[in-house]
C-alpha cells in the first residue's frame, strides 16, 4: 500500500471539520438528534468514505461495493453528513433531518435512502447483519469488504458478543469494526454503568484481531489501522479507536449532557466559529 500523501490526510482533516459543521448545523436546525456520538465518530466515517471504502455514490447498488453498517445508529448524523458529502443526495437536503416524510429519520432506513447498507438504531443489531453480510459476500465469492462502527456502550448489548462469536469461528477476515471509544454512554461513564474492560481482551477472546490503542482523531493512524485490519487474514479485525465524546467543540467535548442533545441557536454559532 503505498503512504498516503501529506496533502491527502490534510484534505481528509478538512472533509472531517465539513463532517462536523453538518451535525452540529443538522441537529441544531431540528432542535434533537444525537451529536456527541456523531461528533466523536466523523473522523472514522470521513477516513472510510473518502480514502478507504470502494463505493460509488452513482451505483449505490454496486455488486462489488465495500458495505458500511453504523450499528450505533443513533450516530446518523455523522452517517448522513458523510453520504451527502459523498454524493448519494444533495448537501441542501440535511435540513431535513428528523422531519416527518424526510428520508433522513432520527436514525439510518436503509428502505428510504440510498447508501445506507442496514436500518439501525436498536443498539446491538448492526454488527449481526455485517457478519452476515460478510457470509453473504463468502458464498457469493465477492472480494468486498464490511466495515461496522460500534459503540462502548453498545458493546454493552448481549448480541454484540454473539455476532463476535460467530464472527470469529467463522473466521470472517473480510470484516473490519471500529470501536468508537469514548467511555461514554447515554447518561454517564461507561465503566460506571456496566464495565465493559479489559475490551481489547474481550474480542482477543472472541477469536479477533486486535488493533489497539488507535487515536480515532488521527487520520493517518486510522489508514494506518485499516490498512493492517485489511491484510489480516483468518480471523475478523476490530480497532479499538480512542475517541472523545463531543469531539471538536470544546463545550461539547467529554459532555455527556450532549449525548441526546442539540446545540441551541447560540451555541451552535460557537460550535460553528471553533469548527472553521
Ligand atoms: C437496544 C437499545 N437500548 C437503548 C437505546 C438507547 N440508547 C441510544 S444511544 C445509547 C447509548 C449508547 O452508548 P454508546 O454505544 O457508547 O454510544 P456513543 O457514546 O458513541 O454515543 C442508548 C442507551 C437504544 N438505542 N437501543
Ligand atoms: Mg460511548
Amino acid at each position: 500500500m503505498p503512504k498516503v500523501v501529506h496533502s491527502k490526510i490534510r484534505e481528509l482533516e478538512s472533509k472531517a471539520r465539513v463532517i462536523r459543521r453538518h451535525i452540529v448545523e443538522m441537529t441544531s436546525r431540528a432542535a434533537s438528534g444525537h451529536p456527541g456520538g456523531s461528533l466523536s465518530c466523523a473522523d472514522i466515517l470521513t477516513v472510510l468514505y473518502f480514502h478507504k471504502m470502494r463505493h460509488d455514490p452513482k451505483h449505490p447498488e454496486w455488486p462489488d461495493r465495500d458495505r458500511f453498517v453504523l450499528s450505533k445508529g443513533h450516530a446518523a448524523p455523522a452517517l448522513y453528513a458523510v453520504l451527502a458529502e459523498s454524493g448519494y443526495f444533495p448537501v441542501a437536503y440535511l435540513k431535513t433531518l428528523r422531519q416527518i416524510g424526510s428520508s433522513l429519520q432520527g436514525h439510518p432506513d436503509m428502505l428510504s435512502l440510498p447508501g445506507i447498507e442496514m436500518t439501525t438504531g436498536s443498539l446491538g443489531q448492526g454488527l449481526s447483519a455485517a457478519v452476515g453480510i460478510c457470509l453473504g459476500g463468502r458464498i457469493d465469492k465477492k472480494k468486498f469488504r464490511v466495515y461496522a462502527v460500534v459503540g462502548d456502550g453498545e458493546s454493552q448489548e448481549g448480541q454484540i458478543w454473539e455476532a463476535a462469536m460467530s464472527a470469529g469461528h467463522h473466521k470472517v477476515d473480510n470484516l473490519t469494526v471500529i470501536l468508537d471509544h469514548n467511555k461514554l454512554q447515554i447518561d454517564g461513564k461507561v465503566e460506571d454503568i456496566k464495565g465493559v474492560q479489559p475490551i481489547a481482551d474481550k474480542w482477543r477472546a472472541f477469536r479477533w484481531n486486535v488493533i489497539e490503542n488507535v487515536n480515532g482523531h488521527d487520520v493517518s493512524a486510522l489508514i494506518g489501522a485499516l490498512d493492517k485490519a485489511e491484510k489480516n487474514s483468518g480471523s475478523p479485525s476490530i480497532i479499538i479507536a480512542e475517541t472523545v465524546k463531543g469531539k471538536g467543540v470544546s463545550f461539547m467535548e467529554w459532555n455527556n449532557s450532549f449525548h441526546g442533545k442539540a446545540p441551541s441557536k447560540e451555541e451552535l454559532e460557537r460550535a460553528i466559529k471553533e469548527l472553521e
